[in-house]
């Protein structure tokens, strides 16, 4: 287990984050969205929205719920988006084996391209609606494995209920590493 202190909580917005990676928390087509996906392309400019037509799509589908792809960051200060879908809350089946691999499938790009910072959104945690507590234990407890101790882990809370729904997560995750 990796110390749950090298994970860094921050309010505020990803776009903005300076970081060798920001996770974007897209969709299976991969062309833009809402939310956190529609601030990241917003910010990266049209080069993103081109980078992601370019992705092997079957069906239209580009990256499949669980699953990550990376581009370019274009207007970006990160290097790279790592482009992540969750899974969709009640519809999709296996809700948290998705969400755990969206988390660990970024992960793992951002070291395959040498990445020493990540900076993740809370994924699913809007649109696709996955319940936010359980989403934070997942999130946290995905990021700790000692697999991924090279990289400097960040998460980007947008709302102060989301930040405290994450510390809370985090303590809660401490207390048990301390207990064993
Ligand atoms: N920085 C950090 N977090 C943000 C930002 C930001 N700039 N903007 C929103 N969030 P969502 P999902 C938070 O809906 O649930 C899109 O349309 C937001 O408050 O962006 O995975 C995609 O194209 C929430 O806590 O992602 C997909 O269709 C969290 O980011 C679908 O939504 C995630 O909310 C994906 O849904």
């Amino acid at each position: 287990m990796l110390s749950p202190k090298k994970i860094r909580l921050v309010h505020g917005d990803i776009t903005r984050a300076e970081v060798d990676a920001v996770v974007n928390a897209a969709n299976p087509v991969m062309l833009g969205g809402g939310g956190v996906d529609g601030a990241i392309h917003y910010a990266a400019g049209p080069r993103l929205r081109e980078a992601c037509r370019r992705i092997a799509a079957v069906n239209g589908v580009r990256c499949p719920p669980g699953e990550a792809r990376i581009t370019p960051g274009f207007n970006l200060r990160a290097k790279w988006v790592i482009h992540a879908v969750g899974p969709r809350y009640r519809l999709d089946p296996e809700p948290e084996r998705l969400l755990r691999s969206a988390y660990a499938a970024s992960l793992r790009l951002a070291l395959d391209n040498d990445c020493r910072t990540i900076a993740f959104p809370a994924i699913s945690c809007g649109a696709y609606g996955y319940p936010v507590e359980e989403a934070a234990a997942i999130a946290l407890d995905v990021c700790s494995e000692q697999q991924w101790q090279g990289l400097a882990i960040s998460f980007y809370l947008f709302s102060e209920h989301m930040l405290a729904v994450w510390q809370q997560a985090l303590r809660q995750m401490e207390q048990r590493q301390e207990t064993r």
